[in-house]
C-alpha cells in the first residue's frame, strides 16, 4: 500500500513536541524549512502495517498570513495537501484551540484531533463530550496524554482510516460561518470557478474564497484572479448586512464556531458552593 503522508498542526504548548516524539521517537530528523530558520522535523516510520511519513509543522494559534510560522505550515498544507491533518489540541485549552481547528478544516483536508493533555484536563474535572466533538465537526476525536504515551496507538489507527476513507471520498459539511457569510463563500467560490477553472479544480475551494474575501495578500498575489472586480459584488452585500470590516467578520464567524462548540462539549466541574448561614 502507499504511504500515507501525516502533517502534525497545533498551538504552540498543546504537547505537539511530546506527541511527536512520542510517535517518532529517535526516528526524527531534524531541518529547516526552506528558505526560513524555522525547524522541520519529520519521520516516516511503520504502522499497521504501514509506512507513515510524519511531518511536524511549527507550532500556530492561526493560519494567518502574518507570521513565518503560519506561512510555513499554510503553504505545506495547500500544496503539498497531506493525506492526513493531525490537529493537536490542549484539551484543557478547548476553545481557544478550536480556532486553528476550524481553519484546518476551511482547508477541506482529512483531519483527526489528537485532544491531548487529556489526562490534567481530567485531573481538573472538565468533561469533554468526545462523540459530540466528532460528530459536530465531522472528524475522528482520540484523547491522547503524550507524556504517559496513552492514545498514540489509537491516534494512528484511526489517521490510517481516515486516510482510507477519505481517497476519493467527499468530506462532510465544514462548520457554517452563518447564512451571509456562507452565501458570500459561494458566490466567490462560483466567480472563481467561472474566472479560472484550473485554479479552482486545484486549490481548496471554500478556502481559497475565504482568503480572496479576507483581501489575504499573498494568496491574493499568487493567484492570476482579478481578486477586486471578482469579491466586490459579494462584499458588497455582506458590508450592507453587516457594516465595515470583512476580515474582522470573517476572524468573528470561526471565533464564533469555536466558542459554540466548546459550550456544547465541555461540562466545567461544578464550583464548590459556599455555605449561605
Ligand atoms: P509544544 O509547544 O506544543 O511542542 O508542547 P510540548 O510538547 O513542549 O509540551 C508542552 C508542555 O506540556 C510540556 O511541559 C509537556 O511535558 C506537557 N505535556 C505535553 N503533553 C502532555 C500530556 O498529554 N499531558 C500532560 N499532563 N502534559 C503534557
Ligand atoms: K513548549
Amino acid at each position: 500500500a502507499r504511504t500515507v503522508t501525516i502533517a502534525i498542526a497545533g498551538n504552540p504548548n498543546s504537547g505537539k513536541s511530546t506527541l511527536v516524539n512520542g510517535l517518532a521517537g529517535s526516528r526524527l530528523q531534524v531541518g529547516n524549512w526552506p528558505g526560513v530558520t524555522v525547524e522541520r522535523k519529520e519521520a516516516s516510520f511503520e504502522h499497521g502495517g504501514r509506512r507513515v511519513r510524519l511531518v511536524d509543522l511549527p507550532g500556530t494559534y492561526s493560519l494567518s498570513p502574518w507570521s513565518q510560522e503560519e506561512r510555513v505550515a499554510r503553504d505545506y498544507l495547500v500544496e503539498e495537501r497531506p493525506d492526513v491533518v493531525v490537529n493537536v489540541v490542549d484539551a484543557t485549552n478547548l476553545e481557544r484551540n478550536l480556532y486553528l481547528t476550524v481553519q484546518l478544516l476551511e482547508l477541506g483536508l482529512p483531519v483527526v484531533m489528537a485532544l491531548n493533555i487529556y489526562d490534567e484536563a481530567q485531573a481538573k474535572g472538565l468533561r469533554i463530550d468526545v462523540r459530540g466533538l466528532e460528530e459536530r465537526l465531522g472528524i475522528r476525536v482520540i484523547p491522547t496524554s503524550a507524556t504517559r504515551k496513552e492514545g498514540l496507538p489509537a491516534l494512528l489507527d484511526a489517521v490510517l482510516a481516515t486516510a482510507d476513507a477519505a481517497a476519493g471520498t467527499r468530506l462532510g459539511a465544514p462548520p457554517s460561518y452563518g447564512p451571509d457569510l456562507e452565501d458570500a463563500i459561494a458566490a466567490v467560490e462560483r466567480a472563481v470557478e467561472q474566472a479560472d477553472p484550473a485554479l479552482a479544480a486545484s486549490a481548496p475551494r471554500r478556502w481559497l474564497a475565504l482568503k480572496l474575501i479576507e483581501g489575504d495578500a499573498p494568496v491574493v498575489a499568487a493567484t492570476a484572479l482579478d481578486a477586486p472586480a471578482l469579491v466586490e459584488a459579494p462584499l458588497r452585500h455582506l458590508r450592507e448586512a453587516h457594516g465595515g470590516d470583512v476580515e474582522a467578520m470573517v476572524t468573528e464567524a470561526r471565533y464564533a464556531v469555536a466558542t459554540g462548540l466548546t459550550r456544547e462539549v465541555l461540562t466545567q466541574p461544578a464550583r464548590p458552593r459556599r455555605e449561605l448561614t
